[in-house]
């Protein structure tokens, strides 16, 4: 085992000037103190294309004298949280699309990656605002629509309306939108098809 001593302890009442570092124990070129690599990053974020709903992720590789901190910005303001090497989005919305950054610190430096640029397309709402059984597309399930919609399912016929051959769980989904009220509405959140058409009581 080691034994150290102090032999001398000083104490600075105000700041600290360069020549003095300098004299306790030198500084490197950039002002530094000795050993301190500083943050630089050897990996940049790249940019996504997501749909609605989907799920983003962006990750930032730095290197240099840890520890390392990281704060994720998105057009240029601090994501609260968001402070690890890999920013992940989820439930992506079209007010998420925009530019993604880094910025990696430590006692050394602190760097900006490049910009990331998040795309969000829209879903394909026009093939999944209604079910396939709704024929006349007015958001609500008759008893005749479930019905000629379970027949071609049972003969195994095309549909007009993808998906086909007919998912017997989009069958299922049908009745029970009919049974609960007939009225539905579409609804991302609630997962895809057929889980995106929900029951609407809300609606005469
Ligand atoms: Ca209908």
């Amino acid at each position: 085992m080691n034994t150290f001593y102090v032999n001398s302890v000083q104490i600075w009442a105000g700041k600290v000037s360069d020549s003095e570092i300098a004299k306790m124990g030198g500084p490197t070129a950039a002002g530094l103190p000795a050993g301190v690599v500083p943050s630089s990053i050897s990996a940049q974020p790249q940019s996504q294309t997501v749909t609605v709903g989907g799920s983003a992720s962006f990750s930032v590789v730095a290197t240099g004298t840890t520890p390392l901190t990281y704060q994720w910005q998105f057009n240029g303001a601090n994501i609260p949280g968001a402070t690890a090497s890999t920013l992940t989005l989820n439930n992506v919305q079209a007010s998420n699309a925009g530019k993604y950054t880094a910025i990696v610190s430590n006692s050394g430096a602190s760097v900006k990656s490049q910009e990331a640029v998040l795309t969000v397309n829209p879903s394909p709402t026009s093939t999944l605002q209604f079910h396939p059984a709704d024929a006349n597309k007015d958001s609500s399930l008759s008893l005749g629509e479930v019905l000629s919609y379970a027949a071609a399912f049972k003969k195994g016929a095309d549909w007009p309306v993808d998906p086909n051959p007919i998912p017997l769980g989009y069958v299922i989904r049908g009745f029970t939108l009919y049974k609960t009220g007939e009225r539905y509405k579409f609804d991302a959140t609630a997962g895809s098809a057929p889980a995106s058409w929900v029951s609407d009581a809300a609606k005469p």
